[in-house]
């Protein structure tokens, strides 16, 4: 099986992991080695590039996604990105237009097919590779089983290998050859009433669903000295604090201050008398009070998901969890001149001890992203087992999900990874 990934350079299934060999599968392509044709279409189908930043082309995405995109594994729901977070999402900086892959009937012109890319410096282990990120596959249910899904890669793939670029990263709930690590989902309940109403949660035997909002209340209040609100002039210190925190992990994208800009800060929609209109990120950092510096920062998007059995259907706003950094993981630590220590810990050398203080951290800091999530009218929050999510989760009260997120890479060979990279996708 596998008609079509066992014809692409990705690690085979049955790899042995003393045998892999770290590095691309297969050489760079020359520029006259890469098809200058788009990938050939069955007639009734033509290729489009199309316009993120023509609202209606913006439309034409967001629909196609909202009635087709992924859904759970028994179709109760299906993500609902907006038109801002995909916007966002798909216009980074040194975005390329032409990575925005449709696919339109002949005849009228109708959106069923779509896939992106977007550029990205992706560091594993030792190496960084230029790569491009894909998401945002996705085939109209009445055109589905027609191998529509291997063209639009092909034809992805070739518009990257044109910029010079043979590696990619991309995540997928199905299981594919060959995942390089596996992440599962975590939900954090914030309102018991409406997701067991909507089939979200179920209510525990002996429990009430009263009971569960006993259990799931969280205070109105942060509670760190200092937690606010990223702005612009906060930028040059947290992006270095960023870059410090994933540093310490095993694969991860090399942030750029104007990647961190966009990441943190552009996806925080526009003041609108007095309300925030078209938010898709929300970024807090702490401010000490005494040493005004960022010593620590989160990051969460919204992302609902459309209740399909609900008549009439219903969001459940869901936050998912971003990136997230703190002075207290080792090697982190700000040295009050502009600098972080190195050398660079990895997450796996790092002794008990400093676990634990980074764990208490980020109990403290989750907790408080809790409080922030809860009062923007968020019903759950999401979050993967990856980064060092894993000392916070269960003592907040996080339960485990069905869902699993599978990472992998195109081109690239590697030994399991643990931790590590954050995309946001959902996907
Ligand atoms: C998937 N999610 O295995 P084989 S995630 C990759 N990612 O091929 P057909 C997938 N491949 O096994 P359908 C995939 N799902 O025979 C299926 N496949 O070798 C493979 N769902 O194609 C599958 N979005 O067209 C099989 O299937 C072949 O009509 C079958 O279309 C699939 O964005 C799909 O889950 C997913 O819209 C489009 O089911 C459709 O079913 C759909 O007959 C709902 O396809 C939405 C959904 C996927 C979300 C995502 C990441 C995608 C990564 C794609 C791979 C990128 C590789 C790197 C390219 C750049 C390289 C450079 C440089
Ligand atoms: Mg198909």
């Amino acid at each position: 099986s596998h008609k079509f990934w066992r014809t692409q350079p990705v690690m085979r299934l049955d790899a042995k992991e003393d045998e892999v060999k770290e590095g691309a599968i297969e050489a760079d392509k020359k520029p006259e080695e890469v098809r200058q044709e788009p990938i050939e279409l069955h007639k009734d189908f033509r290729w489009v590039t199309v316009n993120l930043s023509d609202p209606k082309e913006l439309k034409e995405v967001y629909e196609l996604l909202t009635n087709h995109y992924v859904e759970d594994l028994d179709a109760s729901f299906r993500f609902d990105y907006s038109p801002e977070f995909i916007e966002w999402a798909l216009k980074p900086p040194g975005y390329f237009p032409d990575w925005h892959v449709g696919i339109r009937v002949a005849e009228t012109g109708k959106l069923v097919g779509f896939i992106s890319g977007i550029p990205l410096d992706l560091r594993i282990r030792n190496a960084t590779k230029r790569c491009t990120e894909i998401n945002f596959l996705v085939v109209h249910k009445k055109l589905r089983s027609k191998r529509l899904a291997p063209i639009l890669i092909k034809e992805v793939t070739r518009r990257t290998h044109l910029r010079g670029i043979f590696q990619a990263i991309y995540t997928a709930g199905a299981f594919l050859p060959t995942p390089v690590t596996r992440c599962q989902y975590y939900h954090r309940n914030l309102n018991p009433p409406k997701l067991v109403k909507l089939g979200f949660s179920a209510v525990p035997r002996n429990s009430t669903v009263a009971r569960m909002a006993t259990y799931y209340r969280v205070g109105g209040e942060t509670a760190i000295p200092g937690l606010r609100e990223l702005e612009k002039r906060d930028l040059k210190q947290a992006s270095r604090l960023l870059r410090a925190y994933l540093a310490r992990f095993d694969m991860a994208p090399m942030l750029s201050n104007k990647d961190v800009e966009h990441a943190l800060l552009s996806g925080r929609g526009k003041d609108v008398n007095g309300k925030r209109e078209g938010q898709v990120t929300w970024t807090y950092v702490v401010e000490d009070p005494e040493t005004h510096r960022i010593t620590d920062l989160f990051c969460f998007y919204s992302l609902p998901s459309t209740a399909l059995k609900a008549t009439p259907h219903t969001n459940v706003n869901a936050a998912y969890l971003f990136y997230y950094a703190t002075t207290a993981a080792p090697s982190c630590a700000d040295l009050g001149d502009g600098s972080v220590a190195v050398p660079v810990k990895n997450w796996k050398d790092e002794t008990p001890e400093e676990r634990k203080v980074l764990g208490d951290r980020l109990k403290a800091l989750m907790s408080d992203a809790l409080v922030v999530i809860s009062k923007n009218g968020f019903d759950v929050m999401n979050a993967l087992t990856l980064q060092d999510n894993s000392l916070f989760l269960e003592d907040l009260k996080f339960g485990k999900g069905d869902g699993f997120l599978h990472y992998y890479l195109y081109n690239y060979a590697t030994k399991p990874i643990l931790g590590g990279v954050d995309v946001a996708d959902g996907g």
